[in-house]
């Protein structure tokens, strides 16, 4: 059996390794495994459970607000803490703003290049030239039609890229101006959020920046001028490179069990709401179902436990461990979480947005429901996402009201217990909290990643991520290609998934 091992997988955050062994041009087995250790719910032990929005912000710079929300949700949550209509709406407006940073960079900075010929049109090797030349210069060698001579793109795995000049070039001239948007979408998280990548403005009781019409306008500004780039570039690219590669809405198909714990808090509930979808029956959110296990992580190993119960510590030498990731478990069973299974939840509850735009899509590909477990489905439902989020945000926007307060009273309790559960970029994000006498006696948290690219748990049962690359059709000689599409359809950030 031959054995393709892609050692770092580039193009994402964090340090990751895939093992997959190949017979008979198929992939049968699959290891995920995340290659460091940071510590970061050791280090919160006996702080003040104050500073841990602050702190656990740090754990990523891509998706810190989420890490923001959950933990002054847990905070919240264990000292009895109510906040404001204003910062409830501000919350969403920063965490929505960051989800169109976060994916956008995931679709056009990351994964594009898997599906763009890069060779073809950059073939340019000068090494001094700034982004922003390089950028003028591909606008002027697209307009003036000529092959592009160049490189940050470069190498890259060798295989099956379109030929098609007209979509090559037009996907890199968009994964240019994209950056610009981007930085829009990150100055919008700023507004509200102090600064960016992390956030000062959000604690426990609500978010602290001074309410203004100036403000407000601004972001409204931007927030029209991004939403005409997701609906009329993003969207589009994503569906027109779902017509160049049709292979890929059968391949990358995960287990399909689906975990969602609910986001973008709205007076009655959550405006992309949680729950499980399994054998397409969908089923309440339980959270007392969630369950760590270590069988194949370098922890020390005991039965699976609750975060409440939940301790991290490692052990390098582990037999049988292959990955510094834990293995999270929902009544046992390895869940996919992230935009995909946020909007296959949303649709099954009849969320009227999702339902309609979710049924376009399928229309616009041909595709059945089924189609959506696959690489391309993971990317069409986080482009379909940002444009249904970037929609709601002008709501949200409009309700908010200015001479009302952004932050709650703090009330004197010094002890309790709670979790703070939200949705990331990437999926379901839980923070749970144990405060003593205003200290932090145990804190940990279950990240999206460490969802998606979990070892094998108790039974040898595989990890999400593993499970959506047993099966994949590698080519004669490939040099992983193709799993590298299937592991990056998932928007990896190891960063995070190890914490
Ligand atoms: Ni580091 Fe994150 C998101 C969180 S990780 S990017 O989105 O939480 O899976």
């Amino acid at each position: 059996m031959a054995k393709v091992i892609i050692d770092p997988v580039t193009r994402i955050e964090g340090h990751l390794r895939i093992d997959t062994e190949v017979s008979n041009q198929r992939i049968v087995n699959a290891w995920s495994k995340g290659e460091m250790f940071r510590g970061f719910e050791a280090l919160l032990k006996g702080r003040d459970p104050f500073d841990s929005p602050v702190i656990t912000q740090r754990i990523c710079g891509v998706c810190p607000v989420s890490h923001a929300v959950a933990s002054c949700k847990a905070v919240e949550n264990s000292l009895g803490i109510a906040i404001p209509e204003n910062a409830r709406l501000m919350r969403n407006l920063i965490l929505g703003s960051n989800y169109i940073a976060s994916h956008l960079t995931h679709f056009y900075q990351l994964s594009a290049l898997d599906f763009i010929q890069a060779e073809a049109i950059l073939k340019y090797r000068g090494s001094n030239r700034s982004l922003r030349n390089l950028r003028t210069w591909v606008e002027q060698e697209v307009a003036s039609k000529k092959i592009l001579p160049a490189a940050p793109f470069l190498p890259h795995l060798k295989g099956d890229y379109p030929k098609d000049q007209a979509w090559n070039f037009r996907a890199l001239q968009h994964y240019l101006e994209s950056l610009d948007i981007r930085k829009d979408a990150h100055t919008m998280a700023a507004l509200f959020g102090g600064k960016m990548p992390h956030t000062a403005s959000m604690l426990a009781g609500g978010v602290t920046t001074r309410l203004t019409p100036d403000l407000v306008e601004n972001f409204r500004v931007r927030l029209l001028r991004i939403r005409q780039f997701i609906d009329e570039t993003y969207l589009p690219d994503v569906l027109q490179a779902a017509k160049l590669f049709k292979n890929y809405a059968d391949i990358g198909s995960g287990n399909a069990i689906y975990l969602a714990y609910g986001v973008f808090d709205e007076k009655d509930g959550p405006f992309l709401p949680g729950g499980l979808l399994q054998d397409g029956q969908q089923r309440p959110l339980e959270p007392k179902k969630i369950a760590e296990q270590t069988f194949h992580s370098y922890y020390r190993e005991g039965s699976p436990r609750h975060p409440y119960q939940g301790e991290t510590l490692p052990d390098a030498e582990k037999d049988n461990a292959y990955s510094w990731i834990k293995a999270p478990r929902y009544a046992g069973m390895p869940c996919e979480v992230g935009p995909l299974a946020r909007l296959m939840i949303a649709y099954k509850s009849g969320v009227a947005p999702v339902r309609k735009r979710v049924a376009t899509l399928l229309a616009q590909l041909g595709w059945q429901e089924r189609h959506l477990n696959s690489v391309l489905g993971r990317h069409a439902t986080r482009a379909l996402e940002t444009s249904i989020i970037a929609e709601r945000m002008e709501l949200w926007l409009d309700q908010l009201t200015l001479a009302n307060p952004t932050v709650g009273e703090i009330p004197s309790t010094t002890s309790g217990q709670g979790a703070g559960l939200t949705e990331a970029p990437r999926g379901a994000l839980g923070h749970w909290l144990t405060v003593e006498q205003n200290k932090i006696d145990n804190y940990q948290c279950i990240v999206p990643s460490t969802w998606n690219f979990s070892p094998a748990g108790q039974e040898g049962e595989p990890g999400p991520v593993e499970a959506a690359l047993i099966g994949t059709p590698v080519a004669t000689g490939s040099q992983g290609l193709e799993a590298a599409r299937v592991v990056r359809s998932f928007d990896p950030c190891i960063a995070c998934a190890i914490h």
